[in-house]
């Protein structure tokens, strides 16, 4: 079954509303003012069963030239167009307006439809298509049927039918999208039920239960009910007219031009769009004043021109797009510009970057990338968001940041230029400009070198966390994994390797080290002949200074010897092995003679030293496991 939307469109009073009732049976004209002055001001909805069973949704527009807003909103989600002109009227100004904002909004397929043949000659129908199939010439509708018909009498009523099924078996589905996207064109409460939004599904699909945000405000939202075209559905996708009863949101929460999407995407103040200006003999100077139609939305704006200081009328220019409100668009999109004074359509054109930087100053090279993406591939959007981020970025943020799904974004990752490069992990993916990949490594490299040179005694290099500050490589909760991936892969080309959680130069080795041999022997040979006398840390210090030693210097001397188990540290004194080991040799023997254990006192007695020693020894042979304390006592520790 295909998902298509069918929207009306023409000059006020040719006859769009009356031919959907005569197709549908539906009247869209439904509210009070519409009724009193004979003319459509909202959206009407209704649906067409074709003879095949399938149903194709239909929007009916405003033709008055004050609603030109209403008309774009709901033009915005159709696939096919029905161009409607009263035979007996021929080609007017909306008939002109609604064609090329329907070609600015991408429409590809439609129909023509002549209206009221009842009350009009024949010669003039004759005449009229004649005028129409010349004013469309060049256009999408170029090769669209023209079918003439009366809603009053159904003449014609059978075969536009048929030639709408016709055209709808022609009519592709919607490109597949993931992330599901739809404008929402009314809001209503019901009693019961609780508030109901319809629009017309832009891209993806939503499931009945299913979770989904009101965007660009982000508020969360279930989907209780589905409805599409009357009838209770258990999901909706891309092409279909929705109606959905949400929870979690009130009529007040709603502004015009809020969407609905299964996913929070980005929004943005600025958007980078390709501008195609209507031939009507209006030009646009640098800045420019505008109002700005995408979807519902509607806002005034400010339009700076790229590549050209003056766009002239009929031509096309790169532009960024200034809004006061935030926006949530996606590359592609389409919209329409009209006059300030909203007194007429401008032109439109095509979103290219839905969240760029500020392209203050027009460098040649920022409009080159500008240009780039005008082509529309979404690998160049992608290459050139990943250069904005110069320490990287995840998968799922690039993802976010463009308004796709990761799964769009991994399948088109393979075609990359060149000057991208993607890390793998094996949860998920990260991306980096190769050259600022180079610079993070030369800077991890550097980093680490600085860190043995000054800490040459100890093997380790540099934590993750260090590094990750020292770089600022510290984007979000994923980049410490970037970081990570970047840095195994040193490892694997033998350019670092991984030493007690830290990262250090492969050829980094304390053995190697000789230039502190001197130094080291001073303190090592101080500790020796300090015997049983435990030298305080102030004595070391002072004479570490006099042979030039600082304390940073120091401490990594103390934390070397202690490495090579020249040396013991015990509750923050530093005793040699050589001063251990004949006391250790001593008290095993004692204690074998002793089984009921030795007092401090009784070792004091021993080893013929002091208690301060006796207790710091104590505790040593303990944390080794030699011996262990029975009340007053140390006895041998049973293995
Ligand atoms: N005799 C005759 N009258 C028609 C026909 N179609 C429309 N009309 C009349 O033309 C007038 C305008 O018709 P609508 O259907 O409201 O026109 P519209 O294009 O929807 O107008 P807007 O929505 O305001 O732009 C109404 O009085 C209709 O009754 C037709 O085929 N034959
Ligand atoms: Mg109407």
């Amino acid at each position: 079954m295909k998902h298509l939307i069918l929207g009306t469109a023409g000059h006020i009073d040719h006859g769009k509303t009356s031919l959907v009732n005569a197709l549908t049976g539906i009247n869209c004209d439904t509210h009070k003012e519409e009724k009193r002055r004979g003319i459509t001001i909202n959206l009407g909805f209704a649906n067409l069963k074709m003879p095949n069973g399938e149903k194709v949704g239909i929007i009916d527009v405003p033709g008055h030239r004050d609603f030109i807003h209403t008309m774009v909103a709901g033009a915005s989600g159709i696939d096919i167009a029905m161009l409607v002109v009263a035979a007996d009227g021929g080609v007017m100004p909306q008939t002109r307006e609604h064609l090329r904002i329907m070609e600015t909004l991408g429409i590809k397929r439609g129909i023509i439809v002549l209206t009221r043949i009842d009350i009009t000659e024949k010669d003039i129908i004759e005449m009229a298509s004649d005028e129409i199939s010349e004013f469309v010439k060049g256009s999408f509708l170029e090769n669209a049927p023209i079918v003439r018909v009366s809603s009053k009498t159904r003449e014609g009523i059978d075969l536009l039918t048929e030639t709408i099924t016709a055209i709808a078996a022609q009519t592709d589905a919607r490109p597949e999208k993931e992330i599901f996207r739809m404008y929402i064109d009314r809001i209503f409460s019901v009693s019961g039920f609780g508030t109901v939004v319809t629009g017309s599904v832009l891209s993806g699909k939503l499931t009945e239960g299913e979770q989904a945000y009101l965007l660009p405000d982000e508020k969360e939202l279930r989907i209780r009910r589905i409805e599409r075209y009357g009838a209770e559905e258990k999901e909706v996708v891309a092409g279909d007219r929705a109606s959905l009863n949400v929870v979690g949101l009130s009529k007040e929460d709603f502004v015009r031009g809020m969407l609905i999407s299964d996913r929070k995407l980005r929004n943005s103040n600025l958007l980078d769009a390709k501008l195609q200006l209507f031939d009507n003999g209006r030009n646009l100077g640098l800045w420019t004043q505008a109002q700005f139609l995408m979807g519902t939305f509607e806002t005034q704006v400010r339009v700076h021109l790229l590549d050209k200081d003056i766009l002239h009328s009929g031509q096309e220019a790169l532009v960024q797009i200034h809004c006061p409100i935030s926006c949530t668009a996606q590359m592609g999109d389409h919209f329409v510009l009209r006059s300030s004074s909203n007194d007429m359509t401008l032109g439109g054109g095509e979103i290219i970057d839905p969240a760029p930087l500020h392209h203050k100053r027009r460098h040649a090279k920022d409009i080159q990338s500008v240009a780039k993406l005008a082509d529309g591939k979404l690998v160049e959007l992608v290459a050139s968001e990943v250069r904005k981020n110069h320490r990287g970025i995840s998968a799922d943020l690039l993802a976010d940041a463009l308004n796709i799904s990761i799964k769009e974004l991994l399948d088109i990752s393979k075609d990359l230029p060149p000057d991208i490069a993607q890390l793998k992990s094996d949860k998920t993916s990260f991306f980096i400009e190769k050259k600022e990949a180079n610079l993070i490594e030369e800077q991890i490299h550097k980093n680490i070198a600085n860190f043995h040179k000054r800490n040459p005694l100890t093997p380790d290099g540099r934590t993750i966390e260090e590094l990750q500050g020292i770089l600022g490589v510290n984007w979000g909760a994923e980049s410490g994994e970037m970081l990570q991936l970047m840095l195994n892969s040193q490892v694997d080309k033998k350019k670092l390797k991984k030493v007690n959680h830290t990262w250090a130069d492969f050829n980094h080795s304390v053995e190697n080290v000789h230039t502190l041999d001197t130094q080291i022997a001073v303190i090592e040979t101080y500790l020796k002949n300090s015997g049983l006398r435990t030298p305080l840390m102030t004595e070391i210090e002072t004479l570490a200074r006099k042979e030039g030693i600082d304390t940073s210097m120091l401490k990594q001397i103390l934390k070397h010897l202690i490495t090579k188990k020249n040396v013991h540290q015990i509750e923050g004194n530093y005793i040699h092995e050589s001063v251990v080991a004949p006391c250790r040799v001593k008290i095993v023997a004692a204690l074998q003679q002793n089984p009921d254990g030795l007092t401090v006192a009784q070792f004091r007695d021993l080893i013929d030293g002091n208690r301060k020693i006796c207790l710091l020894l104590y505790s040593l042979f303990d944390s080794e496991g030699i011996t262990e304390r029975m009340g007053d006592v140390r006895v041998l520790k049973m293995k």
